[in-house]
Formats: C-alpha cells, sequence, structure tokens
C-alpha cells in the first residue's frame, strides 16, 4: 500500500516542526515546499537523518516545484511572513495575501483532491482567500487556530487548578486574534465547568477573567518574549492533530476556522467553530447553544473577519 503524502507549504519554523512531527508518527511521506533555494532541501535532509535515530520511515524531500506536490493527501500552508513584535496580525495582510495566491494556484494545478490546512496569518483571512484562490470545495479547506487557542486555554487552566493537562478541555470560538471567544462554561477539567470550579472555591472569577484574557493575548505573549518570530511548537502540534484526525478518519471535534454558511446566524464567511474532522474533510459544523455574552463576543470577532475580508477584497480585485 503506498505511503500517504503530506505537502507542506512553507519551510520555516512551523514547516519543519510540522515536517518533524508527521514523520514521527509516520503519517506519510513528506514534501518541504519553500520559494527559499535550499532551505527545504537542508531541513528535508537533516530531518531525513533523524529517522535512523528516532527509528521512522517517511521518506522527506525538499522542494521548489509546486509539481512535487502532486498527489498530496493532505498539504499545510505556512508560507509567508511572521509576525515580528509590535507588529498585529493584520499586517500581514498585503504581503500573506499574495502568497495565498500563488500557494492557491499551485494547489489547484497539483493537488486538487487534497485536505488543505491553512495557518497562515491573519488566519481567518487568509484561509479565505486560500479558498477562493484555489477553488477547492470547502469542506477541504480548514485553518488552524482554535486548536491552538484552546491549547494555550488549557494549559493555562491546568496551572490554575494544578491538574493534569489530558483532564482539561477547553473551548474557544470567533478569529484567531484579539477577539477571539473562551468559552468559559464549555470548558471543563474532567467533565465539571469551570464556573462550578469557582463556585466550589478552587479558583477565582478574577483568575479565570485574567487566564481569558492571557488566552487572547497568547501568540503576543510569545512573540514579546522571542524578539523574532513566533511561536511554533504548539502551532505545528495542533497542525498535525487536523491532520490526523483526516488521515485517519477519526471524526474529532476541534475548534478550527471553517466555512460557515448560515449556522450561528453567519454567512459565508470562514470563523472560528466547532467542526468535526474525518475522512470526508470538514463533515459537519456543530452549532452549540451561546449565552448573550458569548453571542455578542461572536458577532465582534466575525465583524473584524468581515473587515479583513473587505481589506483582502481591495487589495485583490480578483476576489
Ligand atoms: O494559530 C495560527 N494560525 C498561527 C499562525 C500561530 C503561529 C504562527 N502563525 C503564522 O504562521 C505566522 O504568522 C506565519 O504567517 C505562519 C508561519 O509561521 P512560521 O513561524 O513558520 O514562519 P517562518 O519561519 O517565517 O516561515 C515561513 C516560511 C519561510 O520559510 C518563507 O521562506 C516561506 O514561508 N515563504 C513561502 N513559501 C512558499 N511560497 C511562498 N510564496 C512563500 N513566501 C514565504
Amino acid at each position: 500500500m503506498a505511503r500517504k503524502k503530506i505537502a507542506l507549504i512553507g519551510a520555516g519554523n512551523i514547516g519543519g516542526t510540522l515536517a518533524h512531527l508527521a514523520a514521527q508518527k509516520e503519517l506519510g511521506d513528506i514534501v518541504l515546499f519553500d520559494v527559499v533555494e535550499g532551505v527545504p532541501q537542508g531541513k528535508a535532509l537533516d530531518l531525513s537523518q533523524c529517522g535512523p535515530v528516532e527509528g521512522f520511515d517517511a521518506k522527506i524531500t525538499g522542494s521548489n516545484d509546486y509539481k512535487d506536490i502532486a498527489g498530496a493527501d493532505v498539504i499545510i500552508v505556512t508560507a509567508g511572513v511572521a509576525r515580528k513584535p509590535g507588529m498585529s496580525r493584520d499586517d500581514l495582510l498585503g504581503i500573506n495575501l499574495k502568497v495565498m495566491k500563488a500557494v492557491g494556484e499551485g494547489i489547484a494545478a497539483n493537488a486538487p483532491n487534497a485536505f488543505v490546512i491553512c495557518i497562515t496569518n491573519p488566519l481567518d483571512a487568509m484561509v479565505w482567500a486560500l479558498r477562493e484562490f484555489s477553488g477547492l470545495p470547502h469542506n477541504m479547506v480548514v485553518g488552524m487556530a482554535g486548536v491552538l487557542d484552546s491549547a494555550r486555554f488549557s494549559h493555562f487552566i491546568a496551572d490554575e487548578f494544578d491538574v493534569s493537562v489530558r483532564d482539561v478541555n477547553t473551548f474557544v470560538l470567533g478569529g484567531h486574534g484579539d477577539t477571539m471567544v473562551p468559552v468559559v462554561r464549555y470548558s471543563t477539567v474532567n467533565g465539571i465547568p469551570v464556573p462550578d470550579l469557582v463556585k466550589m472555591g478552587l479558583s477565582t472569577q478574577e483568575k479565570i477573567d485574567a487566564i481569558v484574557k492571557r488566552t487572547r493575548g497568547g501568540g503576543g505573549e510569545i512573540v514579546a518574549l522571542l524578539g523574532t518570530g513566533s511561536a511554533f511548537y504548539a502551532p505545528a502540534a495542533s497542525g498535525i492533530a487536523m491532520a490526523e484526525a483526516y488521515l485517519s478518519n477519526q471524526k474529532r471535534i476541534l475548534p478550527c476556522a471553517a466555512y460557515v454558511d448560515g449556522q450561528y446566524g453567519v454567512d459565508g464567511l470562514y470563523v472560528g467553530v466547532p467542526v468535526l474532522i474525518g475522512a470526508g474533510g470538514v463533515e459537519k459544523v456543530i452549532e452549540i447553544e451561546l449565552d448573550e455574552a458569548d453571542k455578542a463576543g461572536l458577532q465582534v470577532s466575525v465583524d473584524a473577519v468581515k473587515e479583513l475580508l473587505d481589506a483582502c477584497k481591495a487589495l485583490d480585485p480578483s476576489l
């Protein structure tokens, strides 16, 4: 049986980490693509040499030619420019929109049957643009943000209650930006909602509010600490979880930037919602009940995404 093929567009910090994780998990053979010559080839060779030490079988190659992504089952896109300190995700818009055009066309011409996971920022606009440029079905193009944002939320909650991260399940809706909506009511420690744990005296509302705020600024906190570049370990791990859900038909419910057409009162936008991912790609958008505050929060997020899309359309009239 032929191995699955994973194409990684962008061989930077996240791309390299994705390749390493995909190889360790033996998800398939891996092609690292980048516009910079030498980098994907060099990383591919370096990572291939992990194989004998770590004991994985995966063919890892580097390329500057879109033809090499032909037949990919999964494509994860990190191509573009990362945030620098003081730069907002939205500042990246102009540069990364052009990158999405090139990537979308490359995918359409060479791997139109792939499940495509976009990671490039500003995420909710870039995943929409990538879908438009590639022309792939909406259920086969999805953005990674919610898995990462809820991982950050979960980490902070586990820390606060001093419990294993494995027992923590948190929930983040909305856009990947300062307007994201961490939903405390649907966040639990082994099934016990966080508000109940607060009532039990195990934390305070002020501390939970601070965690929500820190989650919203989770990316910026790391950007400021690193000095150059942005987070890449957890973003890569999150992208891989989504790829595995598709490749192994896991039917996982994950918060992703997915195409929403009707649900949550949203029409024709990519926005962060819980979705079911299986062999059919995004098989379903799960519409959960929201209280008024969360609804209002989601609306702010949706409006921010709409503004970004308008900005994209102004920059590229073909959209
Ligand atoms: O939650 C999320 N979605 C995110 C998103 C979390 C963290 C970082 N997020 C964004 O991912 C970040 O703002 C960036 O837009 C992407 C990629 O982050 P990474 O840290 O991997 O950036 P790098 O190291 O700068 O890598 C980007 C690579 C680099 O090697 C460039 O040469 C390449 O992209 N690049 C291209 N590849 C292919 N085609 C084109 N046109 C191209 N342009 C640049």
